[in-house]
């Protein structure tokens, strides 16, 4: 199987980084970063780098499914076909809905617009790039009259300051943060992050301002108006704009004396937003109140300068050209007649869409008001991932037709399908992506797809085929696909904007295979185009409601990926967070009685869950930090988004989903326990469990109220049991004939259990039933402390020991003990190590 590497892109972020990926065995690979791609250079980070340990076929959806029967692929085919169908002749076009993802590639995401808005004859197709990219979509929109990113990579490393806006960097585009850095090293490019927590990223920034939730409209107007003073800005504003403009930036006035002197004295600035920015009810303000600073100030579409809006997925770039929002049709056109009717022409078809369909909150209500009947997911986990996702789910339940198109068999939104048709996942995959700079690199196939899974693309055109649309969705190679959306981008040069793809409308299938990265628009696509100033208006804070004290935030980890269909395969991604910790500020924690370690309830006006309680500084007083990615298949608790409601941006449509009010109280578990099990199973009657990969198994962490049921956690097998009075514990180890290790269970009232990661890595091993018991070796390896560099499995103690023998800096941490070495992610956390110990020391 060994052969040459395949060039392809990563599965994860909208970086895109270029891998390099050498099969070694039937669904085994080799994932080096790819030198010559210009995203990265060579550069991956955790998630890109442990790639090869989420190829496996557990738990893969490999045929589909009506129900629970596995079916041939014509039977379900047929099925979606006449349920389609049978919803368009009773009920309309608008019955029908499309959620889709950036996810998706191009081409799938090209075949599912065309399939929606030319042929079933609604625009009632969405994505998930409606909580995650809408705004920026909508401020480019108001800006640019075009949905365009000004902004290269290059310019980061030309710029000399960079103010990340609402972005963790560090963790959500480590690649992106390793380039900067770098040019920091290189020129003395100065770092601002402007985000509530202090972030990792925000902890390596030159100036960190904790700006309020939800504060940046006020900071970025107040900050333009005191460059208006300075006379920096040039050019005309609509009447009044001046005006608008707030002069109360909303924080400590000497850190905003410093990013006013800063931005006022450097015209290479990057202005780089993300979540913060875009996932808020004032999201498309935010944006807009970012880009006119840099057009009245002339800081755009030069090198080194320009506001820059990070994509989130891979595709989400890619979604955005082809028409995957409601709001716009493909190619980057709208819904005037001209452009319904140009693309009508070019589809040839009879069915076009009218004008925008449903967001994705507004179809979700429309599933749930009985309006929208058949639904059709892919490459997305709505059940999870929507705001309010309680509401979410019953609308679905009640919804006559839930079809998803999945890689995982058993996911949240998957339950509450009636028929699972089974993808390609990456590795699979053919086509090509857009990243964050509007480069087009393409994903490769690596393995031969497993099972009965098919290319989203030939999913949709079979079921196009059996509506009576064969002719438009004759496709048998993905590059027909690519050739039919380039040559369209005719359309979009027709109507003024600066998406072009003629020139690969005449690639061959040969050209296609061997197609390099490119980027379109060039560097500067808006250069010498008409760019607007938008007047946008601070809008002073909802109060929080009665007996909600909180405000709470929900983000990203570092080592996971969205719902963990795929990161939480990954034994060593789990290394860095293992449960969704609710993270609060230590004088909020005292007041509300929390500890460290315990376990908390959160609750809204929409729903509640439980979180393990940290208790971090860099939190403010008064907001909550919950990540957003544990679902019902990897735990009873943990579920962000039960907690924010449907509140949208009144432009963009895209849910607030990082200030809602909240409260929070402790909970006081009877016993706690901690389970090594090989297989996946689901604890019944416990107050908490959260799952997390180990090698070959699983680590279950547990609590519980009623008196814990031993038997329905542990599988069959030999039962070896001690109970430990000195620490109060039960201890309990099964095993097999072979004397190998199939679980071992660890439950106490009020002791302290022992630590997980060397019994976690007994599973399947053959060994002493007494080291088991124990949980320990017999000559027990050095404690390492909390996993850092989750390359080399380097701990805190290992770290320590290096900074005790005087390593004072990251590179001799890694000289000492091949911390961050390898892909670079725990550079930040050990830099921040650093300092603690020092300080220490110091002291
Ligand atoms: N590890 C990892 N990387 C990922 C992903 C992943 O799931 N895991 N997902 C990818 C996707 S799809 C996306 S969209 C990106 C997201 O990348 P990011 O936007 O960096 O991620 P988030 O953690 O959602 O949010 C960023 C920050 O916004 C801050 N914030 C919250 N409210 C405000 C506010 O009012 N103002 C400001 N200024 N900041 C605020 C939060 O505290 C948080 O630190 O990451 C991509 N990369
Ligand atoms: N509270 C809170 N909620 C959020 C956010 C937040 O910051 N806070 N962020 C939002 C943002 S920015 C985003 S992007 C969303 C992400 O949310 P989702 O899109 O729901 O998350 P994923 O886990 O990436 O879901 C992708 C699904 O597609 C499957 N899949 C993977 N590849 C393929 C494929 O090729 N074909 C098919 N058919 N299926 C595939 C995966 O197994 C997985 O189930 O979450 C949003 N929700
Ligand atoms: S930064 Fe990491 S997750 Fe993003 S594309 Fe690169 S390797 Fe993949
Ligand atoms: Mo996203």
């Amino acid at each position: 199987m060994t052969g040459a590497a395949i060039r392809t892109t990563c599965a994860y972020c909208g970086v895109g980084c270029g891998i390099r990926a050498e099969v070694t065995g039937p669904r085994a690979v080799t994932i080096r970063g790819d030198a010559d791609h210009p995203a990265n250079f060579g550069r991956l980070c955790s998630k890109g780098t442990h790639l090869g340990e989420t190829v496996g076929l557990d738990g893969r959806l490999l045929t589909p499914m009506l129900g629970d029967t596995a079916v041939e692929w014509d039977a379900a085919l047929d099925a979606v076909a006449d349920r389609l169908r049978d919803t368009i002749e009773q009920h309309g076009p608008d019955a029908v809905a499309f959620y889709v993802s950036g996810q998706l590639l191009t081409e799938d995401y090209y075949v599912a617009n065309k399939l929606m808005k030319g042929f079933v004859g609604s625009a009632n197709i969405d994505t998930n790039s409606r909580l995650c990219m809408a705004s920026a979509v909508a401020a480019h929109n108001r800006a640019f009259a075009e949905d365009v990113v000004p902004v290269s990579y290059a310019d980061l490393e030309a710029a000399d300051l960079i103010v990340l806006l609402g972005s963790n960097t560090a963790w959500c585009h480590p690649v992106i943060w390793q380039r900067i850095e770098a040019a920091r090293a290189a020129r003395g490019t100065r770092i601002v992050v402007i985000d509530p927590r202090r972030t990792e990223t925000a902890e390596q920034a030159d100036l960190h301002i904790p700006v309020s939730p939800d504060g940046d409209v006020a900071l970025f107007g107040a900050l333009l108006a005191d460059m208006r003073a300075r006379g920096l800005t040039e050019g005309d504003a609509p009447d009044g704009f001046w005006d608008s403009l707030p002069r109360d930036a909303g924080i400590d006035p000497a850190l905003f004396a410093t990013l006013a002197d800063w931005v006022a004295a450097t015209p290479r600035m990057v202005t780089v937003f993300s979540m913060g920015a875009n996932q808020s009810v004032s999201g498309t303000d935010k944006g807009n109140a970012i880009l006119n600073l840099h057009i009245a100030m002339g800081r755009i579409n030069a090198p080194g300068m320009g506001p820059f809006s990070m994509t989130g997925q891979p595709n989400a770039m890619g979604g955005r050209e082809v028409g995957g929002l409601a709001n716009m049709l493909a190619c980057h056109l709208g819904f005037s007649d001209n452009e319904l009717r140009d693309v009508a022409g070019y589809w040839n078809t009879a069915n076009i869409c009218s004008g925008p369909g449903k967001k994705a909150v507004d179809m979700f209500r429309a599933i749930d008001e009985g309006r929208i009947k058949f639904l059709w997911v892919m490459a997305t986990n709505p059940a999870v991932s929507m705001p309010d996702a309680g509401f979410v789910r019953a609308a679905m339940a009640k919804c006559p037709t839930v079809v998803v198109s999945e890689v995982i068999a058993d996911t949240d939104t998957t339950r509450l399908a009636h028929i699972r048709l089974p993808a390609h996942g990456w590795g699979e995959k053919d086509g090509t992506v857009t990243n964050s700079e509007r480069r087009i690199s393409r994903q490769r196939a690596l393995f031969p797809a497993p099972g009965q899974a098919r290319a989203d693309w030939w999913i949709m055109s079979q079921v196009a085929a059996r509506m009576g649309w064969a002719e438009a969705f004759a496709y048998t190679h993905v590059a027909e696909i690519w050739r039919e959306y380039a040559a369209m981008t005719a359309l979009s040069v027709r109507h003024g904007k600066a998406l072009d793809l003629t020139p690969q409308a005449a690639v061959t299938n040969a050209e296609y295979e061997e197609m390099t990265p490119f980027q379109w628009g060039g560097a500067y696509p808006m250069d010498g185009r008409a760019m607007k100033l938008v007047p946008v208006t601070a809008r002073a804070r909802a109060p929080l409601p009665e007996g909600y004290d909180f405000r709470l935030n929900t983000g990203r980890y570092r080592d996971q990926w969205h719902t963990m269909t795929r990161t939480g395969l990954a034994p060593t991604l789990a290394l860095h967070r293992r449960e969704p910790l609710l993270e609060v500020h230590p004088d909020d924690a005292a007041a509300h009685d929390l500890s460290d370690g315990g376990l908390a309830r959160v609750a809204t006006l929409y729903g509640e869950s439980i979180f393990r309680v940290t208790i971090t500084d860099a939190q403010r007083r008064g907001d909550l930090f919950v990540p957003m990615h544990w679902t019902d298949v990897m735990g009873n608790g943990g579920r962000a988004n039960l907690l924010p409601g449907q509140h949208v941006d009144p432009v963009s449509g895209q849910p607030g989903f990082k200030n809602t009010p909240a409260r929070v109280s402790p909970i006081t578990p009877k016993w706690r326990a901690f389970l090594v099990h090989r297989d996946v199973i689901a604890p019944a009657g416990v107050l908490w469990f959260s799952r997390s990969a180990v090698k070959g198994g699983w680590l279950y962490e547990l609590a519980g109220t009623a008196p814990v049921d031993i038997d329905a956690l542990l599988p069959n097998g030999t039962r070896l049991e001690v109970v430990d009075t000195t620490r109060g514990m039960r201890r309990f180890a099964i095993i097999d004939n072979n004397k190998t290790l199939l679980a071992a269970l660890y439950v106490t009232r009020n002791g302290t259990l022992p630590p997980r990661d060397w019994i976690a890595a007994q599973l399947g091993a053959p060994g002493a039933a007494t080291e088991w018991l124990a949980a320990r070796p017999s000559t027990p390896a050095p404690d390492r402390g909390a996993i850092v560099c989750v390359c080399h499995g380097v701990g805190t103690n290992d770290i320590a020991d290096a900074v005790a023998q005087g390593a004072c800096s990251v590179a001799a941490i890694g000289s000492a003990t091949k911390a961050g070495t390898n892909c670079g992610s725990c550079r930040p956390a050990l830099s921040r190590l650093l300092a603690q110990m020092m300080e220490a020391s110091d002291a």
